[in-house]
């Protein structure tokens, strides 16, 4: 009787694997077949013969699966007309999706087959393979579990070429086995441009043979705790301690690391404000000659010259050097130059700045950016690359072939497309992982107010623009307050998962309940993989309004439907036993003085305890 039960409960749990689809992004379009594949040793993995790539794509399905398994899969060139039994072919054949990101993946009781136009289409098919998996096999160490798939077919392919996530590592230095770590969880969501963020005012990260300083001075600041912005400033003959670089050596060994994940990395260096840490290894490149110190996290904008000078040619030397560097270690196509928030009070009263605008007719310092912009664009092209930069850069005139990457909103990237020129979308209002995903009162200190749901709202193409221009999105991650690994992992999932889905799905499967469902999935994957994430779309929020009799009321809600909320006013712990919230907005009734609330699914606590003060609910109305 018992083995019975147990049978059955196996057979409902395999049913219940099997009817849905826990794969983000979503595939562009399947349909579920009965029965499973069931993996086990010995098993061939069958690569087109002669192509390097797809044998590289192989070998990485093969690693993937070896440690949480235990198996050591062959990897064979051959091709093969019909299924053998127990195999999983990766076949490449231009009909397979007219996107050379596409792939079709067919699993059957027999076996596996994955067909794509390219080797990143086999990639993608492979990711989307082992998210078939069950949960385990995210683990780096052996563990017992079923091993088996359930027959599928899909047919999918990316509605977008850009597909980003940006890491700021001038804020926070990273180190290079965590940018590898970033590039792989990146590839599991089928993310193709990694923007690697290398410098800025608080430390300059890349080794620039030729131009030591940048590396012995410019990438080290005092160390500091202290709330980002709030900081003290180096005291005299403080230590430099904190900080740190990446040689050309690591640069090329984590592209090689991307290259294999089908993920290109941009470079970004930062021009002509968000200068400091090159200021400080340079200072004759300043308006002022300084000296600098590399910004531990004071309040320095506009007080200190953070922009290099635009009058100097010496400036554009050291230009040509660091992008002549650039150029050669990174393959991509693209370099970005930042150009976002350049502050020219420093220009005003320089001479040489004001020189160059005599010299060059320029009417104003918008003008001045612009004709650094565009030097800047000419001196990349000499060495092969195009030029993208924030939307800054529209400021005076946009550098002739530029690519503008939108963040101030999506009005540049629209007037961008409306001149034809490429556009990147990175809205803060939608995608910018620095800010708070949850209550600030239950969450490490940030600015700004950025849900997974609305994160899952973003729509890259704004009505009235033409979409061949606009590449793509990305996700940001400025790291201001993501002082280590784990808070940039919390803050980049389960955010990216919306990103991801939001690029590469068609936009007509969006459908947030179902995503936020596999998000729940994809959170036992992430244990698995040790990946830390944020689980903040289980708790609660609340938001104060003042009622009809004009007082203090508390509306509550979570983001997922079908929650139950519970709060009281009396300064206990809620839990399901005390007051539901019914919709209607919480007066808040004679000396309460504090309201708390936490969010139930399915009779079961989901998320956290949300306490607010009726004195904090009250300035949070003023300030609304
Ligand atoms: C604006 S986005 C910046 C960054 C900050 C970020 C904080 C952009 C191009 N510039 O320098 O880190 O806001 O959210």
């Amino acid at each position: 009787m018992r083995t019975m039960v147990v049978c059955f409960s196996l057979l409902a749990l395999a049913g219940a694997r099997a009817a849905t689809l826990d794969v983000i992004p979503q595939p562009a379009s399947y349909e579920m077949r009965p029965g499973s594949f069931r993996l086990q040793g010995g098993v061939s993995i069958v690569v087109p013969p002669g192509v390097p790539e797809a044998l590289q794509v192989g070998t990485y399905l093969a690693n993937a699966v070896a440690p949480p398994t235990g198996f050591r899969w062959r990897v064979v060139e051959g091709t093969r007309p019909s299924l053998r039994r127990g195999e999983i072919v990766l076949a490449l054949s231009g009909r397979a999706s007219a996107n050379p990101e596409g792939y079709q993946l067919e699993v059957s009781e027999r076996g596996v087959r994955i067909q794509a136009a390219s080797a990143a289409g086999l990639f993608y098919g492979v990711q989307t393979l082992i998210q078939l998996l069950p949960p385990e096999i995210e683990a780096k160490r052996r563990q017992e579990a079923g091993w088996s798939i359930p027959c599928v077919r899909i047919t999918d392919s990316p509605r977008f070429a850009w597909r980003g996530l940006m890491l700021d590592v001038s804020r926070h230095f990273f180190p290079k086995e965590f940018i590898k770590r970033y590039i792989d969880e990146m590839a599991r969501y089928k993310m193709n441009v990694f923007h690697w963020h290398l410098t800025d005012d608080n430390g300059w990260r890349i080794e620039i043979k030729g131009l030591p300083q940048l590396t012995q001075t410019g990438a080290w600041r005092v160390p500091r705790l202290g709330k980002w912005g709030r900081r003290e400033p180096a005291r005299d003959g403080e230590a430099a301690s904190e900080g740190g670089f990446y040689t050309q050596e690591d640069i090329r060994e984590v592209i090689a690391y991307a290259k294999e994940r089908f993920i290109t990395v941009l470079p970004e260096v930062e021009m002509p404000g968000h200068a400091l840490a090159a200021l400080a290894s340079y200072p004759e490149l300043s308006c002022t000659g300084g000296p600098f110190h590399v910004d531990p996290g004071t309040d320095f904008y506009q007080k200190v010259d953070n922009s290099f000078c635009a009058g100097n040619e010496r400036t554009f030397e050291f230009i040509d050097k660091v992008f002549t560097a650039v150029a050669a270690l990174f393959p991509s196509q693209y370099v970005h130059i930042g150009g976002d928030e350049c502050f020219k009070g420093f220009w005003k009263n320089c001479p040489k700045c004001q020189r160059r605008m005599a010299d060059e007719h320029l009417n104003n310092a918008e003008e001045l950016q612009s004709y650094f912009v565009r030097r800047a664009e000419k001196i990349l092209e000499s060495k092969g690359k195009r030029l993208i930069g924030w939307d800054e850069i529209l400021e005076g005139g946009l550098a002739p072939n530029a690519t503008v990457m939108s963040w101030r909103g999506m009005e540049g990237g629209i007037a961008a497309a409306k001149m034809k020129h490429q556009v990147i979308m990175s809205p803060t209002n939608f995608v910018y992982l620095d800010y708070y995903q949850g209550d600030p009162t239950l969450e490490p200190s940030t600015f700004g107010r950025l849900l997974l749901s609305t994160c899952y709202q973003f729509e890259p193409v704004p009505e009235g623009v033409e979409p061949q221009y606009i590449l793509g999105g990305q996700g940001n991650l400025w790291t201001e307050s993501v002082p280590n690994p784990r808070h940039a992992e919390y803050m980049t999932w389960p955010r990216s998962m919306a990103l991801a889905e939001v690029l590469w799905s068609p936009k007509t499967t969006r459908n947030w309940d179902d995503f936020v469902r596999r998000v729940g999935a994809h959170f036992k994957r992430m244990d698995a993989a040790e990946v830390n994430y944020a689980r903040t779309v289980y708790d609660v929020a609340m938001a104060p309004v003042l009622d009809a009799a004009g007082r203090l009321a508390v509306k509550m809600s979570t983001e997922l439907s079908g929650s139950d909320i519970y709060y009281t006013l009396d300064g206990t712990n809620p839990d399901r036993f005390l007051q539901k919230y019914v919709g209607e907005p919480v007066a808040i009734s004679g000396d309460a003085y504090v309201v708390k609330a936490v969010a139930y699914r399915d009779g079961r606590l989901s998320g956290r305890v949300l306490t607010l003060t009726v004195e904090e609910l009250r300035a949070r109305l003023k300030n609304k």
